[in-house]
């Protein structure tokens, strides 16, 4: 390594060191992580249920679900490593693989988005307790997301009641439409 390269390699960690995060952040950012991760899983779980019982549509609108939180997961670990801290992969619980029927599905996933909506609420809080406005600002992202995914997830809900058990394969047809024109909006 020649000297400008060990200044500049000197100077990335300095900066590191300066805006480290606080353990209580870097704690509940990788515990974030393994929600993410999990979300993931989750989603991809409902998918191959969804497949496997006709639900073309819905299976690849949780297929896209799970890529996007698979996405958030890892936002998750480069913010948390950028910002000195460590981030950990997690071991995974299995999730559930039985649905009683898609409005029950769709029902797990509003609460599992309502859940992550509370836990990046409450990272926020931590921010504002630890003083760190750079995360608090990082972590807006996701508070908005997580708006619009309650959004999108309560629309679906509100659509099924309206159908009830009747026309759902016009249902399934239309749900990836859906999602095509919330992400457009
Ligand atoms: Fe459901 O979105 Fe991740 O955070």
């Amino acid at each position: 390594m020649n000297k400008t390269d060990a200044f500049f390699v000197t100077l990335k960690l300095y900066i590191k060191f300066i805006f480290m995060l606080t353990q209580m952040l870097e704690n509940i950012l990788v515990a974030q992580i393994e929600k993410e991760a999990y979300s993931s899983n989750l989603y991809l779980a409902m998918a191959s249920w969804a497949e496997n019982n006709g639900f073309e549509g819905t299976a690849q609108w949780l297929y896209l679900q799970a890529e996007e939180e698979h996405i958030h997961m890892l936002k998750f670990i480069t913010y948390i490593n950028e910002r000195g801290g460590k981030a950990v992969i997690p071991a995974l619980k299995q999730p559930p693989i039985d649905y009683i029927d898609i409005h029950d599905l769709f029902d797990q996933v509003y609460k599992h988005e309502r859940l992550i909506s509370k836990s990046i609420n409450e990272i926020v809080g931590v921010c504002m307790e630890e003083k760190d406005y750079s995360t608090s600002n990082w972590i807006q992202w996701f508070v908005n997301e997580q708006i619009e995914e309650e959004k999108s997830v309560k629309l679906i809900l509100d659509k099924l009641k309206l159908i009830g058990l009747h026309s759902l394969y016009l249902f399934d047809k239309d749900i990836v439409l859906m999602r095509n024109t919330a992400s457009k909006a």
